[in-house]
């Protein structure tokens, strides 16, 4: 059993719906189990455009896929939420990300990980302590030393 964190983004009308329904759906996936998730954090969309408002969140995941087979996963659920998207809206209802798996690093044509951005994104950092405060990267940083780099500027926790 592998450890893997996944980010979760969406800006479609409806985002608080998207990412519950896709926590519910990560606990689906073959030899994969949803341990926790964070709260949900409404973020200020990052990024070229006028673009509303993202919720964002991070799940904890134990599985037994290797983390392509995981990626696969992920997209599909990706796709399954696209249709929905296509229909109503502009791009992107549903975005999820593979942050971490295990203490992996991995650089495939597909695949890297740790995430690229995981760094520098506050709606990745805040999430990610809820579930994990003491975690230290493959890199050998410690979380909390990246969130005192970090501030929590557009980003704000929801009351469930
Ligand atoms: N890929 C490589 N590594 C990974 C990984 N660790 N996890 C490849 C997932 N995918 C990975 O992804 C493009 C390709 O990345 C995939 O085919 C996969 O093989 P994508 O999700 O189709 O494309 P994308 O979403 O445009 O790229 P990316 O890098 O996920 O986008 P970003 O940079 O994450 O931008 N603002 C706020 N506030 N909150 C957000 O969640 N998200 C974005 C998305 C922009 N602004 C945002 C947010
Ligand atoms: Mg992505």
């Amino acid at each position: 059993m592998v450890c893997a964190y996944i980010g979760l983004g969406s800006n479609l009308a409806q985002p608080l719906e998207q990412v519950r329904r896709a926590i519910a759906e990560l606990d689906q996936i073959p030899e994969t189990r949803v341990l926790a998730h964070s709260r949900w954090y409404r973020s200020v969309a990052v990024g070229p455009g006028d673009q509303p408002d993202y919720i964002n969140a991070v799940a904890e995941l134990e599985t037994d896929l290797e983390a392509h087979a995981l990626l696969d996963q992920l997209q599909a659920i990706e796709q399954a939420h696209q249709r929905v998207r296509l229909e109503r809206w502009g791009p992107r209802t549903l975005d999820l990300d593979l942050l971490l798996y295990g203490d992996d690093i991995i650089a495939t044509e597909r695949l890297t990980v740790p995430h690229a951005y995981l760094k520098e994104r506050n709606f990745v950092l805040f999430p990610l302590a809820d579930l994990a405060r003491d975690l230290t990267l493959p890199s050998g940083e410690s979380l909390e030393s990246l969130l005192a780099l970090s501030t929590s500027d557009g980003l704000e926790a929801l009351e469930d």
